[in-house]
């Protein structure tokens, strides 16, 4: 039986991938160091000080900033990312979602979220989805980003839930990697090529479904 489904928030209940992209581009921009959207792959689910090393990295500075300067960039791109996210409504919920949520909300089963985002309360709220869930990590109490479990762990503990009992779900490679590493079972939502780790692999939300979810976890 399934204990708790749990949800990564940005690229999967809604499309805020594309302005955390948006975010970081303008921000490696500023600083000369341009990344195409192959290499954004690689920042998706991770936690905002770890995707800036990561862009300085990519760029050769890594040791060109303090501590004190990174921090400051780091808040640049967040107030890039927060003037993207302030007109987001209900609309922008991704198809599928909201439906899937009422269906596990009626089979009794928990929801839980699992976000590498500081954001994602602001995020949520926005979206008009507070309601499902049972319990929402905050960001800034986890030490380790993904690919680290942590974030996963501390979800399903708060609902109560054994990790081999959940499922996880997520859009980004790190994020399939934690929920293996949790030892709870993952569904990747996007390119096979990036996700082909996932123990399911849904093309879009708009195939969410909990039977699906079910049948195929029945399987394992
Ligand atoms: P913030 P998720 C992650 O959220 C994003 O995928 C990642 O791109 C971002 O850097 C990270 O949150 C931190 O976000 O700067 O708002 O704290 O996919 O785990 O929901
Ligand atoms: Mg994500």
């Amino acid at each position: 039986h399934i204990d708790a489904i749990i949800f990564d928030l940005d690229g999967v209940i809604t499309d805020t991938a594309e302005y955390h992209y948006l975010a970081w581009k303008k921000l490696g921009e500023e600083i000369g160091i341009p990344f195409d959207r192959e290499f954004n792959e690689t920042l998706k689910g991770v936690s905002r000080m770890d995707s800036l090393e990561r862009i300085l990295e990519h760029g050769g500075r890594q040791n060109d900033f303090t501590p004190v300067q990174k921090e400051a960039l780091a808040s640049k791109k967040n107030d890039h990312y927060v003037q993207l996210i302030q007109t987001i409504t209900e609309k922008d919920v991704l198809p599928g979602v909201e439906n899937f949520l009422k269906q596990i909300k009626e089979a009794g089963i928990k929801i839980a979220m699992a976000s590498s985002s500081k954001n994602a309360l602001f995020v949520t709220e926005k979206l008009g989805l507070m309601t499902y869930f049972d319990h929402i990590v905050d960001a800034a109490t986890v030490v380790r980003s993904k690919p680290d479990p942590e974030v996963f762990l501390k979800a399903a503990k708060a609902v109560d839930a054994a990790p081999a009992n959940c499922i996880g779900v997520e859009d980004a490679a790190a994020g399939v990697c934690a929920i293996n590493d949790a030892e709870m079972f993952a569904v990747g939502i996007g390119d096979r090529s990036v996700l082909g780790h996932a123990r399911m692999i849904l093309q879009s939300t708009k195939e969410l479904n909990l039977e699906t979810f079910l049948n195929e976890y029945a399987k394992k």
